[in-house]
């Protein structure tokens, strides 16, 4: 790693220079951006996602697309248990959606506690092209929604009512956020014009109060893309995300210099510093740099992500975590 002399020394030149940070800060070799697209997103649902995404990428479509539409993937998929239809509604039995999505060029758009419409990261691209807004929530945000021609329809799944029926008779609100949840899926892309986006999209922490909103939906918590840098979203605990501002947070030290593993697992270290117990607190960071370099860290095992590129056909990676269950 860069020794503090170093690294004062190129931040100065870096600020000397106003061009791109990211090709001196906190390196002694500069890192080009790159132009081989790839694709990075949370869990195992992560290899249906990436699929789609993938066949946009690959044909030369945006990042902006491929994050929308390789997420969407799971949320059209009832069978997944904390993504659009199908995902585990709060303590009242409604299904509520949080999603983003980012660009290039900084603009970003957002939704939180949607309820009847199953593809909020969709919405929120509508918000980001069609309003003056980056975020809207509840019924305004649905009553938008059905402006721009999305369906109403009931989210509630059979089995996801069961679950719940189930979950009611103890009633214990206690948030456990592993593989076996299959949980928010979050993306990064890089396409073939060399430009980064992101999305994250949930239907947060099953059993939730009604009206809360985790970390997916807001912007440098659940997703952060800066073009120059790289991009980075969060999956786990929504509270624990928010308090340290994540994704944002990642995708800064990936501008001081660090890797994006070594980004992710700073900011898991964060996170842990600020909390005094850990019970239940699993949070995983992906990052994905301008060069095309990628990683993830978690707080506890059991985090992994797909990668899709040219050299990787769509697998499954597990990340280096903290701690043990
Ligand atoms: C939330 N971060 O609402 C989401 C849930 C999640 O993996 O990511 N689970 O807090």
């Amino acid at each position: 790693m860069t020794s503090r002399r170093n690294f004062v020394k190129l931040s100065a030149l870096g600020s000397l220079f106003s061009f791109n940070a990211f090709s001196t800060f906190g390196k002694n070799t500069p890192i080009l951006p790159s132009k081989e697209p790839v694709v990075i997103s949370t869990w195992n649902h992560g290899i249906m996602a990436n699929k789609k995404a993938w066949e946009i990428l690959s044909a030369g479509g945006t990042a902006l697309d491929a994050v929308e539409k390789g997420v969407m993937e799971v949320e059209n998929d009832p069978t997944g248990a904390s993504v659009g239809i199908g995902g585990r509604p709060d303590r009242e039995g409604r299904v509520t959606l949080d999603a983003c999505i980012m660009d290039e060029k900084s603009r970003c758009g957002s939704v939180g506690f949607l309820q009847d419409i199953k593809n909020p990261v969709a919405v929120a691209r509508k918000i980001m092209e069609e309003t003056p807004h980056i975020m809207l929530v509840g019924e305004g945000a649905k009553q938008f929604a059905l402006e721009q021609g999305f369906k109403e329809e009931n989210l509630l799944t059979q089995e996801s009512e069961k679950a719940w029926k189930e979950w009611l008779k103890e009633s214990k609100y206690k948030p456990v956020i592993n593989v076996e949840n299959h949980d928010t899926i979050g993306m990064l892309a890089l396409d073939s014009n060399g430009n980064l986006s992101g999305s994250c999209t949930t239907s947060g922490a099953a059993y939730k109060l009604h009206g809360r909103l985790g970390d997916s939906p807001i912007i440098g918590s659940g997703l952060f893309v800066d073009n120059e840098i790289g991009a980075a979203c969060a999956t786990g605990l929504g509270e624990a995300v928010i308090r340290v501002a994540g994704s944002h947070l990642v995708v800064e030290l990936m501008r001081q210099g660090h890797e994006p593993e070594e980004a992710c697992k700073l900011a898991v270290d964060r996170i842990i510093s600020k909390h005094e117990n850990m019970e239940g607190l699993q949070v995983g960071f992906l990052a994905l740099r301008k060069d095309g370099k990628y990683g993830g860290y978690s707080v506890y095992n059991g985090f992994n992500y797909a990668v899709a590129n040219k050299q990787i056909n769509n697998e499954l990676v597990d990340t280096k975590f903290d701690r043990s269950w």
